[in-house]
């Protein structure tokens, strides 16, 4: 009896050293940074920002030591008593303030003061100790960083040279905790992807109702090549007129077949899309 509970002491002991010796030091992309909240509405700054990382492998990462820093003068060593695990395929949200009380709801699985993220233009760096790159993302004012929502990397575009590029990623839809947008420490929706930054475009038609020609004006803070949709009430989609990147698009809008009732006009542009309804009474 006695060299059965040793003989399962010796399993026990043994899967829990293994498991140890599973934890390893993460190498380039092994980590990815998936979301970043700049610029929460609901509280401050100051309380409200968080980034999101993501394992990329299937096993357990060890992130004792590395440096998260920007190119200015945020700098920051994960540090800890014990081992800091990042689980594997686990997401972690590091953030200045932890209190989900006061930091806009958000679980946070490593606390990091002293990193602060610009509402225009910063840079998210992750590196070993010795300065190997793991991750980096840097954003500026293309990308879409908006008051009250988080940026999301597109699910299925998660990779270390993907996220460098502003096209990849959307602004949150979903909401968390306190009323801000984004999915802290949970996987990105690909929905997000469909809408992202409609709240930045602007989009006006006149008149309307109308007897049939409709004046369109339209402001893109990003500008990207799209086109000009006609969608009637059963969701049948006309190509109507594409368009190159400009900040502003003025077009009269009287084709043939736009029927007497209600229709919509969709704006596509990048990543962006919005849509109007209109109403026609020829
Ligand atoms: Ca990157
Ligand atoms: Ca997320």
């Amino acid at each position: 009896m006695k060299s059965y509970y040793l003989l399962l002491l010796t399993v026990v002991l043994s899967g829990y050293w293994a498991s140890l010796d599973g934890q390893t030091a993460p190498g380039q992309g092994d980590i990815l940074i998936t979301e970043i909240m700049a610029n929460p509405s609901v509280v401050s700054d100051a309380n409200g920002e968080w980034i999101e990382i993501r394992n990329m492998t299937d096993h357990d990462l060890l992130l004792n030591g590395l440096v998260l820093k920007d190119a200015g003068s945020n700098h920051h060593v994960l540090t800890a008593a014990g081992n800091l695990v990042l689980p594997a395929n686990g997401y972690w949200v590091l953030a200045k303030n932890s209190d989900i009380l006061t930091n806009g709801g958000v679980e946070v699985n490593y606390t990091c003061q002293n990193f602060t993220l610009s509402n225009t233009s910063d840079q998210v760096i992750l590196t070993t100790a010795d300065e190997t790159l793991i991750d980096q993302v840097s954003y500026d004012s293309g990308w879409p960083v908006v008051s009250g929502a988080s940026m999301e990397l597109h699910p299925d575009h998660q990779t270390f040279s993907k996220n460098d590029q502003s096209k990849y990623w959307f602004q949150a839809q979903t909401i968390y905790g306190a009323g801000d947008k984004g999915s802290p420490g949970k996987p990105n929706p690909a929905s997000s992807g469909s809408d992202g930054w409609e709240q930045e475009i602007s989009m006006q038609v006149f008149p309307n109702p109308s007897n049939g020609k409709f004046f369109l004006e339209v402001k893109l803070p990003n500008p990207q090549p799209g086109e000009i949709r006609l969608i009637n009430l059963l969701g049948q989609d006309f190509l109507y007129k594409k368009f190159s990147a400009e900040h502003q698009i003025k077009e009269t809008i009287e084709p043939d077949f736009l029927t007497p009732g209600i229709w919509f006009i969709k704006v596509i542009s990048g990543n962006t899309a919005k849509a109007v309804r209109i109403i026609t009474g020829r």
